[in-house]
C-alpha cells in the first residue's frame, strides 16, 4: 500500500493544533494537504470509524477518518471521558506514526548471529510453526514458567493476560508496572485496601489546593490531566509543587519546593507533625474511617519542619506555610498520586507517606477530593480455567484487583523465578527480576522470551545484563510494529498492524463514570503485518490451546463480550463507540458498606501487614546514597511531544523534537566550563558512557542533579531519524534499587558526570 504523503510541515502542524504543552490543548481540525490538491475530504467516501489511542498507554477515545483505504484525520471521541474532542500532540502525530517508512513490514527469521539484525523474510505459517515447536519443547523440557512474556502498548491482554494465563506461565510481565506505578498500587492496597487504578482519582471539578511530587503535568502530557489542571489552575485552585527542577507545572503554581532528591519522605513525615500538632487536620474522618491515629501522631512528634529543613534542603517556614495551605483547603485538597514512582527503592513508602496526609486531609472519597474509582461492568469472554492466575499488572490493572495467593509456585511446584514470596509482600509480576534467571538458571532457567510491544533495551535498567540474558536465552521473539534496538536479537520478528489498522480488546476502563470504549480498523493492515489478538490465536491453536480461541474473528468475540452489556459493534458504534456506566465515587453513594478493603476495613495509617512482614508500619526517612565529588544524579522524565523511547523517528514528532537536551544548573556548567548550548559525553559511576547531548545550562534546576528527557540516543540505525539523536537514560542506569516491598525499579541512584572531549 503506498505511503500517504501528507506534506505536513513543522508550522502547518503547529497550527493544526498539536501545540505543546499545558496551553497546547485545542481541538483538533483537519489535516488539508497543501499546494492545491484535492483536499482529503472531497477525495471519496469518508469513513469514520471509533478507536482508542495508541500513541501512550492513556488511551484515549479517538474518532478516525479515511478516505480510500487511507487514513486523514483523527479527532478526540467528543463523548470519551479521556478525550473529550481533543487529543495531545502526540495523538495528532499517531497518522504519521502508521505511515513511518521504517515500520516492519512483514515477519522475518534471523539469518545471522543474535544482535546482528540480519533477517530473511518468511511466511506467517513458518514464523509461528516454528515459535510453536520451540515452545512445546521448551515446556516439555523445563515447564510452562521457562517461557517468560513481556508485553505493553494496548494489544498487550492477547499475549501477557490471556496466552500466559492459558498457557501457564506466571513469568508474564509489563514495564508499566515494576518500572513505573507498582509502589503505587502496592501502597494504596496496604493502606486503603485497594489499587489506585489506570486513572488517578483526582476529583478536579471541586478541588481547590493539588499537590505534586514530582508529577509534572505538563512534560507529562496526559490529555485529560492537563485539561483537568488547566481548568482547576484557571479557577484560582492552589498548586503545590515540589521538584527539584522548575518544570512546567512548578511555573504554575503557587509554591514550589526546589527539594534534595530522594528527600521527599522527610517532607511529608514534616507535613504531618504540623497537620497533626496543630490540630489541621480533619479529626471526624479520621476518627470514622482510620486506625492507628495514636501511632502516627507519636511517630511524627519530633519530626518537625526545622528537622526535615536540614534533609530536604528547604526552608523549615516553606514547610509549615504549605502544610498550612493545604489544610486551609480541605477536604477539597490533595496529593496527586504519582505515577511514575520508581525512583529511589524505597517508593512504597513514599506513597503511603502520601495517602496518610491524603487521610488526615479527609480527601478520599469526598467531593473535591479523590474519588472512589469503579471498574464497568463487562464480562470476560468465556474461557476454561485458566493453568495460572494473571499477574502482570500495570496501568491496565483494575482497582481492587486481588492478586492470587497460589502465584509464588510455578504451575510445576518451583519456585517462581521473580522470587515474589521471598522477596515482595504482594504485587505483580516485577519484569526487570525475570532478567537474572534467563542467565543465571536460578531459582529455575528461563528459556524463551516472547516480546511484544516492550521496548526492552530502552525501557529496563541494566541494558549489559538485559544483553548477556538476550545472548543466553534459548528461544527470542519480538512482537512490533518498528525496527527497535532489541528486535535486532530476536529469532523471530512479528510485525504487527499499528492500532490504526486492527480490531482489539475493549478498553474497559475504571474511572468516576466507568465506560467501555472499542477499537475498529479504519483501513486494513499495511503490508504483510496481523493484529495480536490473530497472532496470539494462531500460536494457541498451534499448541493446543483451542479451547481458550473459540472465536474465528474479532467480530465474533467482541460481540459475545458486548452482550453482558446488552449491546454489540453495531450498536456501540451507532452510540459513538463508547458505552458509559455509573459509577460511585462518593461515600454518600455506598451505603453502609466500607469502601476500604484493608483487613480493619479503616484506612491503615498503621500497617499491621506490613509489620508482619518485617517492615516499618509506618513510613520513615532513609537517606539515599548521595553522588561522588565530580557527579550529578541523572533524573529524567517526558518530554510533552514524545511517549517514552517509541516516537522519536515518527516523522512529524521527531521534526517538532528530534533530539533531548541536558538541563544543567548555570552554576554547573560554569564551575565545568561548559557553555549553554555546547555538546558534551556523560559518564556514570559504572563507566557506560552515552550522548553527545546538548547542555540547556539553566537555573530551573539545583546543582546536584542533571535532567534528561527520556527515549533518546537510540543505537539502531533502522530507526533512521531517531538514530543518534541526543543520549540515553537508559544506557546510563546500569543499576536500580529494588523496591523490597513493590518489587518496583528505583531508577535515580545513577550518577553521571561530564565529559567534555565530543
Ligand atoms: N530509562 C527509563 N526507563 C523507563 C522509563 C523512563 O522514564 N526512563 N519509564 C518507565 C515507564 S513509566 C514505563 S510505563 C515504561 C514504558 O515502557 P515501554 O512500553 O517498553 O516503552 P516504549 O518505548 O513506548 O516501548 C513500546 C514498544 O512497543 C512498540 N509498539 C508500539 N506500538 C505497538 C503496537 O501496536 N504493537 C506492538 N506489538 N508493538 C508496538 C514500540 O515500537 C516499542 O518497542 O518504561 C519505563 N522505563
Ligand atoms: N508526553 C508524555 N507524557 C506521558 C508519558 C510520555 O511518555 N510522554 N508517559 C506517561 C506515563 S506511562 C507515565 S508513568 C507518566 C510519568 O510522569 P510522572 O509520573 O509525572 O513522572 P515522574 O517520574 O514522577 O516525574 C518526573 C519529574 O520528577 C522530578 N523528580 C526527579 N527526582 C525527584 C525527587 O527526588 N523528588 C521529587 N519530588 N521530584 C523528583 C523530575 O524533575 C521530573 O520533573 O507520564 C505519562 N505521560
Ligand atoms: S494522552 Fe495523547 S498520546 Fe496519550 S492516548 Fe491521549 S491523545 Fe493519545
Ligand atoms: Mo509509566
Amino acid at each position: 500500500m503506498a505511503l500517504v504523503d501528507l506534506k505536513i510541515t513543522r508550522r502547518t502542524f503547529l497550527t493544526t493544533g498539536a501545540t505543546v504543552g499545558i496551553a497546547g490543548l485545542a481541538p483538533s481540525y483537519a489535516l488539508a494537504a497543501e499546494n492545491g490538491d484535492t483536499p482529503w475530504y472531497r477525495r471519496g467516501r469518508i469513513e469514520t470509524t471509533y478507536n482508542y489511542c495508541d500513541m501512550c498507554p492513556w488511551r484515549c477515545g479517538i474518532v478516525v477518518r479515511s478516505v480510500d483505504g487511507v487514513v486523514q484525520k483523527v479527532d478526540g471521541n467528543p463523548l470519551d471521558p479521556k478525550s473529550r474532542g481533543m487529543l495531545c500532540a502526540r495523538g495528532q502525530g499517531g497518522v504519521s506514526f502508521l505511515n513511518d517508512p521504517d515500520r516492519l513490514q512483514a515477519p522475518m527469521m534471523r539469518a545471522g548471529e543474535r544482535g546482528e539484525g540480519r533477517f530473511e523474510e518468511v511466511t506467517w505459517e513458518r514464523a509461528l510453526d516454528f515459535i510453536a515447536g520451540k515452545i512445546n519443547d521448551i515446556k516439555e523440557r523445563s515447564g510452562p514458567e521457562a517461557l517468560a512474556i513481556f508485553g505493553h502498548t494496548s494489544g498487550e491482554y492477547w499475549f501477557t493476560d490471556l496466552f500466559a494465563q492459558a498457557w501457564g506461565t506466571p513469568n508474564a510481565a509489563k514495564p508499566s508496572s515494576s518500572l513505573c506505578l507498582s509502589p503505587r498500587e502496592e501502597a494504596a492496597q496496604l493502606t486503603y485496601g485497594m489499587a489506585v487504578g489506570g486513572h488517578e482519582p483526582v476529583d478536579w471539578d471541586e478541588l481547590r489546593c493539588l499537590t505534586l511530587i514530582g508529577s509534572h503535568i505538563g512534560e507529562d502530557t496526559r490529555n485529560t490531566v492537563m485539561q483537568d489542571f488547566a481548568t482547576m489552575w484557571s479557577k484560582g485552585g492552589k498548586v503545590i509543587v515540589v521538584d527539584p527542577r522548575f518544570s512546567s507545572v512548578a511555573a504554575k503554581a503557587d509554591y514550589w519546593l526546589p527539594i534534595k532528591p530522594g528527600t521527599d519522605t522527610a517532607l511529608l513525615l514534616a507535613w504531618m507533625n504540623v497537620l497533626i500538632t496543630e490540630g489541621r487536620y480533619d479529626a471526624s474522618y479520621v476518627a470514622d474511617w482510620t486506625v492507628g491515629f495514636d501511632e502516627l501522631s507519636a511517630h511524627v512528634a519530633d519530626l518537625t519542619p526545622e528537622w526535615a529543613a536540614s534533609i530536604t534542603d528547604l526552608p523549615a517556614e516553606q514547610i509549615r506555610e504549605t502544610a498550612r495551605v493545604m489544610a486551609d483547603n480541605l477536604p477539597q485538597s490533595v496529593i496527586m498520586p504519582g505515577r511514575h514512582v520508581t525512583w529511589y527503592g524505597n517508593d512504597t513508602q513514599r506513597l503511603r507517606a502520601t495517602y496518610l496526609i491524603n487521610a488526615l486531609l479527609g480527601a478520599y472519597g469526598r467531593p473535591g477530593g479523590l474519588y472512589f474509582n469503579k471498574s464497568p461492568f463487562l464480562e470476560e469472554y468465556p474461557h476454561p480455567p485458566y493453568a495460572v492466575a494473571g499477574s502482570s499488572g500495570g496501568c491496565s490493572a483494575e482497582p481492587g484487583e486481588e492478586v492470587s495467593d497460589e502465584l509464588p509456585l510455578g504451575p510445576s511446584g518451583k519456585a517462581r523465578a521473580d522470587g515474589a514470596r521471598d522477596t515482595f509482600l504482594r504485587g505483580a509480576t516485577a519484569l526487570q527480576e525475570l532478567i537474572d534467571p534467563m542467565i543465571s538458571g536460578d531459582p529455575y532457567r528461563i528459556e524463551g522470551l516472547i516480546v511484544y510491544g516492550t521496548n526492552l533495551l530502552n525501557s529496563v535498567p541494566n541494558k549489559p545484563r538485559t544483553i548477556e540474558a538476550l545472548k543466553a536465552l534459548d528461544l527470542v521473539v519480538a512482537i512490533d510494529v518498528l525496527p527497535q534496538e532489541h528486535v535486532a536479537w530476536a529469532d523471530v520478528v512479528l510485525p504487527e498492524s499499528t492500532f490504526f489498522e486492527r480490531y482489539d480488546q475493549l478498553w474497559a476502563v475504571s474511572h468516576k463514570t466507568p465506560y467501555i470504549a472499542m477499537r475498529e480498523p479504519a483501513i486494513p493492515p499495511m503490508y504483510d503485518t496481523r493484529p495480536a489478538w490473530w497472532m496470539a490465536r494462531e500460536l494457541g491453536i498451534r499448541v493446543g490451546l483451542d479451547a481458550y480461541f473459540d472465536w474465528e474473528t474479532a467480530e465474533e468475540y467482541l460481540d459475545k463480550r458486548l452482550r453482558s452489556v446488552a449491546s454489540n459493534l453495531d450498536d456501540m458504534r451507532a452510540e459513538g463507540g463508547i458505552i458509559m456506566q455509573n459509577g460511585k465515587p462518593y461515600f454518600e453513594d455506598l451505603g453502609e458498606s466500607s469502601p476500604f478493603r484493608t483487613p480493619s476495613e479503616k484506612i491503615e495509617l498503621y500497617s499491621q501487614q506490613l509489620a508482619d512482614a518485617g517492615f516499618d508500619p509506618m513510613p520513615v526517612y532513609e537517606a539515599v546514597e548521595e553522588p561522588p565529588a565530580g557527579f550529578y544524579r541523572l533524573l529524567y522524565g517526558r518530554h510533552p511531544v514524545h511517549t517514552f523511547a517509541k516516537t522519536q523517528n515518527t516523522p512529524v514528532l521527531n521534526e517538532l523534537y528530534s533530539e533531548n537536551e541536558l538541563w544543567l544548573n548555570e552554576d554547573a556548567a560554569d564551575d565545568e566550563g561548559v557553555a549553554d548550548g555546547e555538546y558534551v559525553l556523560l559518564e556514570n559511576q559504572d563507566g557506560a558512557r552515552s550522548g553527545p547531548i546538548r547542555v540547556k545550562a539553566t537555573q530551573r534546576i539545583r546543582s546536584d542533579a542533571v535532567f534528561m528527557p527520556h527515549g533518546f540516543g537510540q543505537k539502531t540505525k533502522k530507526l533512521t531519524r531517531a538514530y543518534g539523536r541526543g543520549a540515553s537514560d537508559t544506557e546510563l542506569q546500569t543499576r536500580y534499587a529494588l523496591d523490597p516491598i513493590s518489587g518496583g525499579a528505583g531508577m535515580r541512584i545513577n550518577f553521571v558526570k561530564i565529559v567534555k572531549e565530543v
